[in-house]
């Protein structure tokens, strides 16, 4: 090696130690500082993950993209904070796809009642071609979805008053359901009488018996501490209901290509660990809130299913959705309607 060559090296190797402190100097840290607004508590699955992913964007940008989680409803009820997640005022939500349908009519569609059997089933169709067509919806409303939903859970339904057993239990009993015609106009052909609340004042609700009973997934009712407020846990299994983690297309579109890639990799890696612990949780939670004093028993879903078929709940909705996108569901689901 001659002398020359020795020397372009050790200029090159120096000039390559600098680069990266230089670039990180040069970088500007919090250009893009975004707030992250979900609404269950900060011992759910979905918030220990999204602190996660959060520390592991900021790592990996060197603190160009820094988001704060706000969780529990702190920056208002699901309801107020799509608003503000459409005005800008805050750049990412977690919202269910039930509740989002407010905005997008065809993201309710993975909230049919009764529809997936299993954790199988709803992956294959929310990481396949339901969840492709659900997210091409959501882009149309001018929100951006990251490609992998989050979990929530199979639901099932608590009261205060008795144990749901059959349909005929349900029949006017009072029932919170979150703010979604689907929720709506299932109990309602169920014959319960719902009525539409934002999960930010489910507890009180229960609390003061504005109404009997609501339907959630075994990992918020242990982590929301339902079961303070509430005897009786039916394991209705009656739908699937997961978490579209969106962001504003604004926000989004001000990001450089380099930072969505990485920002949108740490966010769908946190959904997939964030499944894992809530179907583990889901399964696991049973012991736990028997001991906490919950009346735990198993429905047979098929006399909910029929009575469903029989009110014409699975036409309507057929209509509603068009044929499309229901022959999207029922590849992963089996016939339905
Ligand atoms: O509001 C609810 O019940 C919750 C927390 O499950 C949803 O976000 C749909």
């Amino acid at each position: 090696m001659n002398i020359n060559r020795r020397t372009v090296l050790r200029t090159a190797a120096a000039a390559s130690t600098l680069a990266l402190p230089l670039r990180q100097a040069l970088a500007q840290k919090n250009a893009f500082n975004y707030k992250y607004a979900n609404n269950l508590p900060v011992s759910h699955p979905m918030n220990l993950r999204a602190k996660e992913m959060a520390d592991a964007i900021r790592a990996e940008t060197h603190g160009q993209v820094d988001i704060q989680i706000f969780p529990n409803n702190q920056l208002g009820s699901d309801t107020d904070v799509l608003s503000q997640l459409r005005s800008g005022g805050v750049e990412f939500f977690t919202l269910s796809g039930l509740i989002l349908s407010t905005l997008v009519p065809s993201a309710s569609i993975s909230g049919v009642g009764f529809a997936f059997p299993d954790y199988a089933s709803v992956w294959k169709a929310m990481d396949g071609d339901l969840g492709a067509h659900i997210r091409t919806q959501i882009a149309k409303a001018n929100i951006v979805a990251m490609d992998k939903i989050w979990d929530n859970g199979f639901r099932q339904i608590t009261s205060s008053s008795k144990p749901i057993a059959s349909p005929a239990d349900l029949k006017g009993f009072k029932i919170r359901v979150p703010v979604s015609p689907l929720w709506t106009s299932m109990f309602k052909a169920l014959e319960a009488a719902p009525t539409s609340i934002n999960f930010a004042e489910v507890y009180s609700a229960l609390q003061t018996k504005i109404v009997d009973g609501q339907e959630n997934p075994l990992a918020i009712i242990s982590t929301a501490k339902l079961y303070e407020v509430q005897k009786y846990c039916s394991m209705s299994n009656h739908m699937w209901d997961g978490f579209w983690f969106l962001a504003n297309r604004r926000a989004w579109d001000k990001m450089p290509a380099d930072l969505q890639t990485i920002v949108a990799k740490h966010i769908n890696a946190a959904g997939m660990r964030e499944r894992t612990d809530v179907a583990e949780l889901n399964a696991n939670l049973q012991k736990e809130l028997s001991a906490k004093g919950m009346q735990i028993n198993q429905p047979d879903p098929t006399a909910f299913r029929d009575q469903l078929r029989k009110a014409g709940f699975y036409a309507e909705w057929k209509s509603k959705y068009g044929d499309e996108a229901w022959a999207l569901l029922e590849r992963s689901t089996g016939k339905l309607a």
